[in-house]
């Protein structure tokens, strides 16, 4: 505890430099279709406005996630079962953990991992004053790469990985695997994923999700470019370019893109990168599931599908695999 009473919080730091950053933008605005990776929209702005989407009524997945862990909390910490070590991938504002929080049978800690560091130091002081005797073990780092996990104070009875909102629909088909393998691997066996999964609905509210009629969708993407330009160097022209977002049914996914208006070229770490007019840059897929689609993938990767919840419309699952 410190003078002001709060309790330091230690945060571990993974956290990726610059240098990464520059050469995940760079290889990806020099490809045929050029693309910019979806986790880089996370800066402090883009954060805050991913929450603002979230209280958007066009944007129904947390609204109905939520409804889905209200409804159906008792038996899911159940399953779970005391003294369980929780980890969350992309824990953001610590929120929907809560729920979790207060009905587990005395978690041995929790392990919130965010890219976010200053995000995630705030959350865990709220959580601190929420939960005085819960653990909470804060992790910075890009979840897709390899970090250690600390080590909590107590032994768990088993470790559970948290993985909400749908976060895995950004992955594409094969990423998605391994990621989950990782996870079935983090998890140890008799270890499980409590995971939201989007799954596949009528085009026309999927294409209302993401072109709100507010535009914060649209700033979240162009974020990307602002960012870039501020922590780069680079010298986009944010105006130019537009949000431009469509479901593609072939691939199952939500794509979103930033169109060129004009033909333009921007600087970055001595490059000169051409734009056409109404060349895309790919920035995000939002991959939409059928519950046997993403059985099979869950299967793929070493996971049993122990239950599956889902809505009355069935328009979204939380589900709970169990590492095998
Ligand atoms: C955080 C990946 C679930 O794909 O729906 C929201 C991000 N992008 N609006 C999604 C997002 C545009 C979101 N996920």
């Amino acid at each position: 505890m410190n003078s002001e009473g709060q309790s330091q919080v230690r945060l571990h730091d993974f956290k990726p430099g610059n240098d990464r950053f520059l050469a995940e933008v760079m290889s990806g605005l020099r490809k045929a279709q050029k693309e910019l990776p979806s986790k880089y929209f996370y800066d402090e702005h883009g954060s805050y406005l991913y929450e603002r989407i979230c209280t958007l009524d066009e944007y129904y997945i947390p609204r109905i996630e939520d409804s889905i862990m209200k409804a159906y909390i008792k038996e899911m910490a159940e399953l779970v079962g005391p003294k369980a070590l929780l980890i969350e991938y992309g824990s953001g504002d610590c929120k929907k953990v809560r729920i979790l929080l207060d009905h587990l049978q005395d978690p041995v800690a929790y392990v919130p991992i965010d890219i976010s560091g200053e995000q995630l130091l705030r959350v865990t002081q709220d959580l601190y004053s929420s939960y005085p005797t819960l653990e909470v073990l804060p992790v910075c780092a890009d979840y897709t790469s390899s970090f250690k996990l600390p080590e909590p104070k107590r032994r768990g009875e088993r470790i559970v990985v948290y993985f909400p909102g749908s976060t895995i629909s950004n992955f594409d088909p094969i990423p998605a695997k391994h990621f989950l393998e990782h996870i079935a691997e983090v998890c140890e066996s008799g270890g499980a994923l409590l995971i939201g999964v989007d799954l596949k609905k009528d085009p026309a509210v999927l294409h209302r999700a993401y072109n709100d009629s507010q535009g914060v969708t649209s700033a979240f993407n162009l974020n990307l470019l602002h960012r870039i330009n501020r922590e780069l160097g680079c010298d986009f022209q944010v105006d130019s370019f537009k949000h431009y977002a469509f479901y593609n049914p072939r691939e199952g996914r939500i794509e979103m893109h930033l169109l060129s208006l004009r033909e333009q070229s921007v600087h970055l770490d001595n490059a000169t990168i051409n734009f056409a007019k109404g060349e895309s840059i790919w920035t995000e897929s939002s991959y939409k599931f059928n519950l046997d689609e993403f059985h099979e993938i869950a299967a793929a990767a070493g996971f049993k599908v122990e239950r599956v919840w889902t809505d009355e419309q069935q328009w979204f699952s939380v589900q709970y695999l169990v590492a095998t």
